[in-house]
């Protein structure tokens, strides 16, 4: 990257996952061009394919911004007003547990505290929760079951040195790429890896050992773990006697035999001895998990488990080990530290009456809560019913993410008060706002986050402000002083708030907890805005002296039993529904879905199928299916794979309606939580499969993008996404009639319409003042549609589109890598043609060789393919013809 004298260099952190790469905006040009930071210790200058293409997703809220109030744009002072009167209004009438705060792991630690302090300590509400409930919440609880306090006690150092990493419930590949890379370059010197996930994914292209076992099943193999360390003489006999408790209680309550753990978990007796063999023989292991193990019924005991096997091996507070818990969102962890979640009150203090009092004192609060509050899905079910009467929702998009959409959507839709703060109105829960608060973006922002290994980093605004637009600290605080709390809220930068945060951290807190940044609460403006990545604990690693955060100082060991998921498959609904994420999209999809790049490499929601089910039930690849249970359905396109074992499906979480319909995964999950953490059971949905027969599709491509509201009818499945420079509109419809409503739907000024009624498709160009707007192609099959097309480069005369010619040089496979947009095609030609290796591939197409994101799948497509030649010359020898490769 070339950088000019001109160029203004800002140091800032990726907006997106938990690994929290440094990155450097380049402002000064024409165009905002994003690099990774050098200088930053998680990444060391390095970013994934999100990180490497944050430039074009900038900013996102590109309309001119504004307050909407019931419907109608507003100004600033109108809007706070209304917000702060009509919750003074609720507050009145029906008290301050009427109102409550639902919050995200993308707010800054700044817009965080102040959300929690006016909630908690001025409104005297204790309903504030956040996303990290879906999210973290089953891995805080287990890590205060065990250490008495959340603190992960691993840093990404520790994965270079590891003898073992174990990925449980990750796809580290796709979700933490950076990181991942790491264990790439630990993999290279040694380092041995196990992966535990029922399907196949991109991470297992680095497992030496690939533990496909039955969903839900990982307490009982855990279990087996502390079993086998103990009956082969592998525990930590020292570290158990002078640093832990319960171990004879865990250990009685795991006891079980390999052949049970193997009939519990559908692996084989020689894989699970294999993986304890390594486990108990390695003296550094790293144990890294997510979302497969946090996202269940019982997430808290599964992370129980695990630490367990590492208390008993000692093999916790020292380089190269230790149970690592790795956040998903890039604030995930500040707003841990801040007490986000309703369960915590502030900086990792609960609700003793010391503790309630010591920050009562601190805030100069004058009406303090004294107990926890309602997790997420107990908030939206008092949402409902009608108990809570004001919600604020701000950084997530509850009605993508939460179980049973649908109860979330009617739930929000008769509540009397909604107020959402998003950089986008254009999401599913931002359309059902009473009040809609334009919060600025990304490079607009100026505050802290913290990583999964105890990193605060700052993130530094680098655009100016859009007309509009506001932070979210500044909005909560302008609410707060409306309500009457002027003195507690008088902030006029994030800076100032950060020291009250970093102050509170060492508020009775004498060496009780190990979040303490109470030294930087007087540090001044400029050493905030020069902040370097700044771990806590300072210059400790935790738990190194042996010595854990509870009352007698020592670990606690849980005793967990294994047990079942919650929804289990039965006869009406035979299939297990996984969920998760896509390599190149974040959640739902309001930022990177903007990208027409991002989008290449998912383009349609596709539901992974076992291949032999498939066949069972006579599906093909983008059959459109749809999946049902009692709570609603979703539909998408088949994709069947030996990847996903038989019984189980995948369907990404992305799809909201802004993007496609029916497709909201979570529709299909029960909103059932594990008791502890109140986390629900987001990767163990049941369901139905059946195929979906439309009598036509329909694909339209257009420079505008094609509004949804236009239409009078459901479509019964539609997908609308960025393509080239203008967008894409795919739909599969009941009746060919619908056809002209979607024309009407597209209202342009002259149509030239070609129906070919022999072979039932039909081509229809949208013109004006001579140039094509829009081509709409009705095909019988979705087969029969043409491939992609960019509007961009189509000649404006139109006999182009009705010959062909223009759509036919299109390749429909999917872009493995985004970087420099080179299709599954084409890397199979040029391995056909020879290169048959990454180095090579990367030489001749360049895929692989920017941000490394797509090399999992690239030896997945090299594998495949050498496999398949060797067969063929196999044949080939058999058949005594000549080799050629
Ligand atoms: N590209 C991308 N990256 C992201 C995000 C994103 O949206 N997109 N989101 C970020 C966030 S907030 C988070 S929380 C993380 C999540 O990061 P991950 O947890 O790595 O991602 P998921 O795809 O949700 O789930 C991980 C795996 O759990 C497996 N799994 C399902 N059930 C079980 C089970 O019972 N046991 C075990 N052992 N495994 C199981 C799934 O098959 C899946 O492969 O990703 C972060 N990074
Ligand atoms: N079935 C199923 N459900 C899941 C999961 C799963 O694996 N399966 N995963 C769960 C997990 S781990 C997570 S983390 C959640 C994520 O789910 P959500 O939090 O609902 O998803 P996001 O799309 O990240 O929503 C963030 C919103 O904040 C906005 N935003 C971004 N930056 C800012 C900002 O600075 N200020 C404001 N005010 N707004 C901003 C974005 O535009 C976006 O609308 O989903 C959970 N739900
Ligand atoms: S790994 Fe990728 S998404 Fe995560 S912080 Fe780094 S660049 Fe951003
Ligand atoms: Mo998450």
């Amino acid at each position: 990257m070339i950088i000019k004298a001109t160029d203004i260099i800002t140091r800032s952190t990726c907006p997106y996952c938990g690994v929290g790469c440094g990155v450097e905006a380049i402002t000064g040009g024409d165009q905002l061009r994003v690099r990774g930071d050098a200088s930053h210790p998680a990444n060391k200058g390095k970013l994934c394919v999100k990180g490497s293409n944050l430039a074009p997703t900038q900013p996102i809220n590109d309309v001119t911004l504004a307050p909407v109030a019931d419907g109608t744009k507003t100004d600033w002072d109108i809007a706070l007003k209304l917000v702060s009167d009509r919750l003074r209004e609720v507050i009145n009438t029906s008290g301050p547990e009427s109102v409550a705060f639902y919050l995200s792991g993308q707010l800054l630690t700044e817009d965080y505290y102040v959300a929690n302090k006016l909630m908690k300590g001025f409104i005297g509400s204790p309903n504030v929760d956040t996303n990290s409930r879906l999210c973290m919440s089953s891995a805080v609880v287990a890590y205060q079951r065990a250490f008495g306090e959340d603190v992960v006690p691993v840093n990404y150092e520790d994965i270079d040195v590891a003898d073992l990493v174990v990925l449980v419930g990750s796809n580290a590949a796709w979700t933490h790429p950076v990181l991942y890379q790491r264990m790439l370059a630990a993999k290279a010197r040694g380092t041995k890896f196990v992966v535990i996930d029922p399907r196949v994914t991109a991470t297992c292209d680095l497992a030496d050992l690939h533990l496909q076992l039955k969903p839900g099943s990982d307490v009982a193999l855990f279990n087996g773990l502390l079993t086998y360390l103990a009956d082969t003489d592998l525990l930590h006999d020292q570290f158990i006697e002078d640093s832990t408790e319960q171990f004879s209680a865990a250990l009685d309550m795991a006891r079980t035999d390999t052949e049970t753990t193997a009939r519990l978990t559908d692996l084989s007796t020689h894989k699970i001895e294999q993986f304890y063999n390594w486990f108990g023989g390695h003296k550094k292991v790293v144990s890294f998990y997510s979302q497969g193990v946090n996202q269940a019924i019982n997430g808290t005991d599964k992370a129980n488990a695990i630490i367990n096997c590492h208390l008993a091996t000692g093999s916790i507070g020292k380089p190269g080990c230790g149970p690592f818990s790795i956040t998903g969102q890039p604030n995930a962890m500040g707003g841990r530290e801040v007490g986000g979640l309703s369960t915590q009150l502030a900086a990792h203090m609960g609700f003793t009456p010391e503790e309630v009092s010591a920050v009562k004192e601190f805030w100069g609060a004058t009406n303090m809560v004294n107990g926890p509050g309602l997790k997420a899905v107990e908030m939206f079910d008092r949402v409902a019913s009608g108990e809570i009467k004001a919600i604020w929702i701000m950084a997530t998009n509850p009605v993508v993410s939460l179980p049973n959409s649908s109860a979330i959507e009617a739930a929000l839709a008769q509540c009397p008060l909604v107020i959402v703060s998003d950089c986008t109105i254009e999401t599913d829960t931002a359309k059902l706002a009473d009040v809609f608060l334009p919060a600025a973006g990304w490079g607009e922002k100026d505050g802290t986050v913290t990583n999964s290994e105890r990193v605060i980093s700052r993130q530094r605004a680098f655009q100016s402000l859009q007309p509009g637009a506001r932070p979210d600290w500044q909005i909560v605080s302008q609410v707060a002083v409306l309500m009457g709390f002027e003195t507690a809220f008088s902030y006029t930068s994030s800076h100032q708030i950060f020291c009250e945060h970093a102050a509170l951290s060492g508020v009775h807190n004498e060496g009780r907890r190990l979040f303490d940044i109470s030294y930087l609460g007087d540090c001044k403006q400029s050493e905030y805005d020069n902040l370097p990545p700044t771990r806590w604990p300072q210059a400790v690693r935790p738990f190194a002296n042996g010595k854990f955060p509870t009352l007698t100082g020592r670990a606690r060991f849980v005793p967990i039993q294994s047990n079942q998921p919650f929804q289990v498959p039965e006869a009406r609904h035979p299939f297990i529904l996984n969920t998760g994420r896509t390599r190149d999209q974040w959640h739902t999809m309001t930022r990177t879905g903007v990208s027409a790049k991002l989008m290449q490499h998912a383009p349609a929601p596709t539901i992974l199928i076992n291949d032999q089910d498939a066949s069972e039930l006579k599906i093909e690849e983008n059959t459109l299916l749809q999946l049902s249970n009692t709570q609603g359905l979703v539909r998408g396109l088949a994709k069947p794979t030996s990847e996903i074992p038989s019984g189980q499906l995948f369907l990404s979480i992305h799809w909201s309606q802004q993007y496609a319909f029916p497709c909201r995964v979570s529709q299909l999950i029960a909103p059932v939580y594990d008791p502890h953490s109140g986390q629900p059971e987001s990767k163990h949905g049941v369901v139905s499969v059946s195929t979906v027969v439309a009598t036509c599709w329909v694909r339209i491509y257009s420079h505008d993008r094609f509004e949804i509201d236009a239409m009078l009818f459901e479509p019964i499945f539609w997908v609308r996404t960025p393509e080239g420079a203008g967008w894409l509109f795919e739909c599969a419809l009941a009746e060919i009639a619908q056809v002209d409503e979607l024309l009407d739907a597209l209202g342009t000024t002259e149509m030239v319409r070609f129906d070919d009624q022999l072979f039932g498709s039909q081509k229809v160009i949208g013109r004006h003042e001579n140039k094509i707007q829009w081509v709409l192609f009705r095909e019988l099959t979705r087969a029969q549609l043409p491939s992609p097309m960019d509007l961009a480069n189509v000649e404006d005369d139109w006999s182009e589109v009705v010959t062909g010619s223009s759509t036919d040089a299109g390749d429909s496979t999917p872009t493995i890598c985004t970087c420099f947009e080179v299709s599954e095609g084409a890397i199979c030609s040029a391995i056909e043609s020879g290169d048959n290796s990454l180095a090579a591939l990367g030489e001749r197409l360049g895929c692989g060789s920017n941000c490394g994101s797509c090399v999992p799948e690239l030896n997945r497509i090299i594998k495949t393919k050498n496999t398949l030649s060797k067969k063929i010359v196999q044949i080939n020898k058999r058949l005594k013809v000549g080799v050629h490769l």
